[in-house]
């Protein structure tokens, strides 16, 4: 097992758009368990491969209490959307300590490969709904501040380069 390095938003490589798992194999089933970890290291409920840098359409979560739940998404692809949505508070670990609003539809089906390769249908609402909808944005290379307004996104982006050249320092 390993911890991968998560990128930090504005790295462009946020911006890539992965291309689908060709194959379900043993590379793939350890990125998975290096995903997990450093998705549970990091205290989320979800992690995309363009996260650490692998642009390939995976996607980890867990948003159960214990923790014991993960929910591994190869290939996904969305089948169906409420018509409802709602704003939904989002966190971001390539946006560390920024939270806002981001309006999602409250619920919806994908379908995707498991961790063996099998094809699923997972039917999802609130929390498990807005963390799927919020990885497949990674996948498509999105991250939540580009749902915020222009200036919004200045002021992070400013404090993101900030942190990070004091972390550098
Ligand atoms: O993709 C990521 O960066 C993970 C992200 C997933 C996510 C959280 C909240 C709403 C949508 C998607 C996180 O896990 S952020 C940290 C976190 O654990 C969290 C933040 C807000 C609400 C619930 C959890
Ligand atoms: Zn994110």
């Amino acid at each position: 097992m390993a911890l991968l390095q998560i990128l930090r938003y504005p790295d462009p490589r946020l911006h890539t758009v992965a291309k689908p798992v060709a194959s379900v194999d043993t590379r793939i089933q350890t990125l998975i368990t290096d995903m997990l970890q450093t998705m549970y290291d990091a205290k989320g409920i979800g992690l995309a491969a363009t996260q650490v840098d692998v642009h390939e359409r995976l996607i980890v979560m867990d948003v159960s209490e214990e923790r014991d739940q993960p929910l591994i998404l190869i290939n996904p692809q969305l089948v169906w959307t409420s018509a409802e949505t709602h704003l939904n508070e989002e966190g971001c670990l390539s946006v560390p300590g920024i939270y806002d609003g981001v309006e999602r539809f409250d619920a919806v089906t994908v379908s995707a490969l498991d961790a063996q390769g099998v094809s699923r249908v997972v039917e999802s609402q609130d929390l498990l709904a807005v963390c799927i909808q919020h990885e497949m944005d990674h996948l498509m290379g999105k991250v939540f501040v580009e749902y915020l307004s222009p200036l919004k996104r200045n002021r992070i982006k400013k404090k993101m380069l900030k942190a990070q050249r004091e972390e550098a320092q």
